[in-house]
């Protein structure tokens, strides 16, 4: 018999990662839902009901009662079905919930590019930073192999969603984000063809994430609006 869930609305952003981590946990577990993806540009006036952060993603229960955070959101959907996202190990459980704030990290420097980084000396900086976290990875890879064989897990998901926006930041900042993590390197190919983390996404991704960015005011900002938006197949992490 199947799981009984209450009735599911996700609000999110077409572009946002942790939107993007929650869709994936719902299309894991096939998890029924309606989404609303909203502007954050102009966000509608009943958002801060539900996030007074007024922040996406929210999950909506019923309607009524909503979950904001991607990490808690998806480890309750995790938890309602099975908790097969993360190791059945209590101890390796929590590692992995280590690796996944280490994921939130990037995330948070990836933002740093997007908006805040106003010269070449803050991103070198922020790149520096999300270097470090890189090499502990690839360390990790290198002496222990990937953190789930088969199928994604939880790590897999949140790491996917920082990977995802590479590319973009790659061709602006015209830097190999990958250059000497090559373990990690293959991870992230490996994890972007999958299909549960392909589909999250809409396939202008990359060319919308072009423009968002390219509106704000920051160093990538200005050189991503000076560069033409590439064809997808040109497109890659790698230089
Ligand atoms: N800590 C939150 C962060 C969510 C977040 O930063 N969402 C962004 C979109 S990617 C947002 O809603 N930003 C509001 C804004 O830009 O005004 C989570 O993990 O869910």
């Amino acid at each position: 018999m199947g799981v009984e869930h209450p009735h599911f609305k996700l609000i999110g952003h077409r572009l946002c990662p942790y939107v993007q981590r929650v869709a994936m946990v719902m299309g894991h577990y096939a998890i029924d839902h309606e989404r609303e993806d909203i502007r954050l540009e102009d966000k509608p006036a009943w958002l801060e009901k539900f996030s007074s952060e007024r922040q996406v993603p929210v999950l909506l229960l019923d309607q009524t009662r909503p979950l904001t955070e991607a990490a808690v959101i998806c480890d309750y959907l995790d938890r309602i079905n099975g908790r097969a996202l993360y190791p059945v190990d209590l101890i390796e459980s929590a590692e992995h919930s280590i690796w996944i704030l280490r994921a939130e990290r990037i995330l948070s420097l990836t933002a740093d590019l997007v908006y805040r980084a106003h010269n070449e000396h803050d991103c070198d900086l922020t790149l520096h930073r999300i270097g470090l976290i890189l090499a502990i990875l690839n360390k990790k890879f290198e002496a222990a192999g990937p953190f789930r064989e088969v199928g994604l897990c939880m790590v897999d998901m949140a790491y996917a969603t920082a990977f995802r926006a590479f590319p973009v930041l790659v061709y602006g900042l015209n830097r190999d984000l990958f250059a000497g993590f090559e373990h990690v390197r293959g991870w992230s190919e490996r994890l972007l063809k999958n299909d549960i983390v392909r589909t999250v996404v809409p396939q202008t991704y990359h060319g919308e994430l072009h423009h968002f960015i390219a509106s704000r005011q920051s160093y990538l900002a200005k050189r991503l609006s000076m560069l033409p938006v590439p064809q997808k197949p040109a497109l890659s992490a790698s230089l």
